[in-house]
């Protein structure tokens, strides 16, 4: 998450205490209206001094709690003071202490930046990581900073979502609530830099580029080819893309490049497998169409919901791209509306009052386990746990002729088939592909809810959809994909999308008519069928069955919409080609090994091909708001 900074809520509050006249005041200047700002060193247990501003409001002599927010992308950047006259302007109004810190290694910090640096296996004995650097900060804030109630927040989103969550490994005591938010759980099954062993190309380059390279190597190094879907087609393997640009002299990208499977390296960095319990209240928070960290919310709930017995553990997912609901009203999401501003509604009733409670003794502490937004009904739903009480598993079958039934085929036999040429793959979204964080503009924030009509007659992408429904289909938990595929080659990635069609006439919106949303969408590098950690050939003709998980949604399919299913084996640039001959390391792979392949989806009686989802009843629909 890199943007540049923008300040137009706080500006509006200042506005209207200024004359007329007056040109608007520049973001520093807004600040200094209404905190006393300090700068300061923090000692760590180490020595090491890590860089930190303290907000306090000028218009209190209350005392009052901290909140606090740890970043990697400087203390005026995101998860710093950027657009928080906007995104934090409940907390502004309710009042608190903000405390924003650089990261060890980062910014004005001293100290070595390790990406996502992995939490102490054993607490004590002087080993340091983002906790204990947490629980330092707040021994001195509590010490040092007049005024403060003893109590502390911290929120962040991303990766100060991600260190967020680290803090739950050893909270200090003074820590009374933690939201962290669109948090990376895993980034290697489903998060930033790998979905489920497939490299995530066009963000794991940028990402480590613009973190760790020198001054020296910007982007773009071409100016001359803003489509990236030209740029990185141009390079035949990942070994000549990385000697291009010189990644090898970045440490995430040497991370990605030798540790391309499941192993320590991985889940050292994941929270849900090292997090089961929720010391402190905490809120999740994520976004549905998060095309960042769309995995690691709805896996650190559940992981932390394992042993919640003095129900700490709470959940909110909203149809939000990544930090949406920080940056936006969050009443649309490129051309799909929802019906009311869920990110104010999130912020207003959701997170101000979250932190009122546990900071400030306010109201009444009474937050409904889950609070999902379902964006195909347009409203809110309220859950006693999630995924949903009383969804049951249903399974969704693909069938002859592009056909898609909850009945089993019955055939004997059936596929469907399609060529898979490395050379040609399946764009992610429409091109021109900027930069992901392109200056001049990107569209990165919206792929997710694009039209999929933009594919869906490519002679290697697979559709099969339903009739018009009849009745509402609710989802609410999770879903998967049981796939029976062969392949002529030796590995190949499997990518499934659950998409809504509208109806293909919507008078009051003509352009949405036949639109094609992807509710969900993931995918699968197939040499880990037998296992994350045991990357294998695929056998070459033979039938072998793959899971693809889709992860989680509440989505109400309307009467008159269709359910459609596309799969395709190409997802590019956002993932690498998959070489479809299986060699030992795909970021070693020479060009002669990307190879086309004929894949086949089987849909028989024996083979059938389906997803499984979370499928509610009405009764069981949840409380419902707008
Ligand atoms: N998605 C970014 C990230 C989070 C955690 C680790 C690495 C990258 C971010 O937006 O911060």
């Amino acid at each position: 998450m890199k943007r540049t900074a923008w300040w137009p809520a706080l500006a509006l509050l200042a506005l209207a205490c200024t004359p007329a006249a007056t040109p608007p005041a520049t973001e520093a200047e807004q600040l200094a209206k209404l905190f006393n700002r300090q700068e300061v060193r923090i000692p760590m247990r180490d020595g090491v001094e890590l860089f930190t501003v303290i907000l306090t409001p000028r218009n209190t002599t209350d005392s009052l709690p901290f909140i606090l927010s740890r970043t990697p992308y400087g203390t005026a950047g995101w998860g710093g003071t950027y657009k928080i006259g906007y995104g934090f302007q409940e907390l502004i109004k309710e009042g608190y202490i903000f405390v924003f810190q650089d990261i060890r290694g980062r910014n004005q910090s001293q100290g070595t930046f390790v990406m996502s640096k992995p939490a102490c296996q054993v607490r004590g004995d002087g080993c340091v990581d983002e906790a204990t650097d947490t629980w330092d900060t707040v021994e001195w804030l509590l010490a040092n900073v007049p005024r403060n109630n003893g109590r502390v927040g911290q929120l962040g989103i991303s990766y100060p979502g991600w260190t967020t969550n680290a803090t739950a490994f050893e909270p200090h005591p003074a820590i009374r609530a933690l939201s962290p938010q669109a948090t990376m759980g895993d980034g290697w099954m489903g998060d930033d830099f790998f979905h489920q062993g497939a490299f995530r190309l066009s963000y794991g380059l940028e990402y480590a580029w613009d973190m760790e390279a020198s001054p020296d190597q910007s982007i773009p190094p071409e100016p001359g080819r803003y489509d990236t879907y030209d740029w990185y087609l141009s390079f035949p393997t990942l070994k000549d893309l990385a000697d291009a640009v010189g990644a090898d002299a970045w440490p995430t990208w040497r991370l990605f490049a030798t540790h391309p499977s499941y192993d320590t390296i991985w889940s050292a960095r994941a929270i849900p497998g090292r997090l089961r319990h929720a010391p402190v209240p905490t809120l999740n928070v994520g976004g549905w169409w998060d095309q960042e960290d769309i995995y690691g919310t709805p896996h650190v709930y559940a992981a932390m919901e394992t042993t919640d017995s003095t129900h700490q553990n709470f959940l909110v997912l909203g149809p939000w791209y990544h930090g949406e609901w920080f940056l936006e009203a969050g009443d649309s999401l490129g051309p799909v509306r929802f019906g009311s501003a869920t990110g104010e509604t999130y912020r207003q009733t959701m997170e101000a009052p979250w932190f009122a409670y546990w900071l400030k003794d306010k109201g009444d502490g009474q937050f409904p386990e889950a609070r999902v937004f379902d964006a195909g009904a347009r409203q809110w739903r309220s859950f006693d746990t999630w995924p949903a009480p009383g969804a049951a598993k249903t399974n969704l079958y693909f069938q002859a002729d592009g056909g898609l039934s909850f009945e089993a085929p019955a055939a004997a036999a059936g596929f469907d088939q399609y060529v898979s040429d490395p050379a040609r793959p399946v764009p992610y979204r429409h091109r021109p592909i900027e930069w992901t964080y392109d200056p001049r503009g990107s569209d990165w924030d919206y792929w997710m809810t694009e039209d999929q009509r933009f594919v869906d007659s490519r002679p290697d992408v697979l559709v099969w959809q339903t009739p018009p429904l009849t009745e509402a289909v609710t989802v609410a938990g999770s879903i998967a994909a049981k796939l029976f595929a062969s392949t002529t080659g030796t590995d190949a990635d499997w990518i499934v999308k659950l998409i809504d069609v509208y109806p293909d006439s919507i008078a009051e919106r003509p352009r949405m008519g036949g639109y094609q949303l992807m509710v969900v969408g993931e995918i699968m590098r197939g040499r880990y069928y037998r296992g994350w950690d045991n990357p294998q050939p695929i056998p070459a003709n033979t039938v072998t069955p793959f899971t693809v998980d889709l992860h989680q949604q509440a989505y109400t399919f309307e009467p008159g919409h269709r359910i459609m299913v596309q799969v395709q084996s190409t997802w590019f640039p956002v993932h690498d080609r998959n070489p479809q001959t299986f060699v030992p390391n795909i970021f070693e792979a020479r060009a002669e090994d990307y190879r086309a392949a004929t894949q086949r989806i089987y849909r028989s009686a024996q083979y059938p091909s389906h997803l499984e989802l979370d499928v509610l009843a009405a009764t069981h629909a949840g409380s419902a708001s707008q």
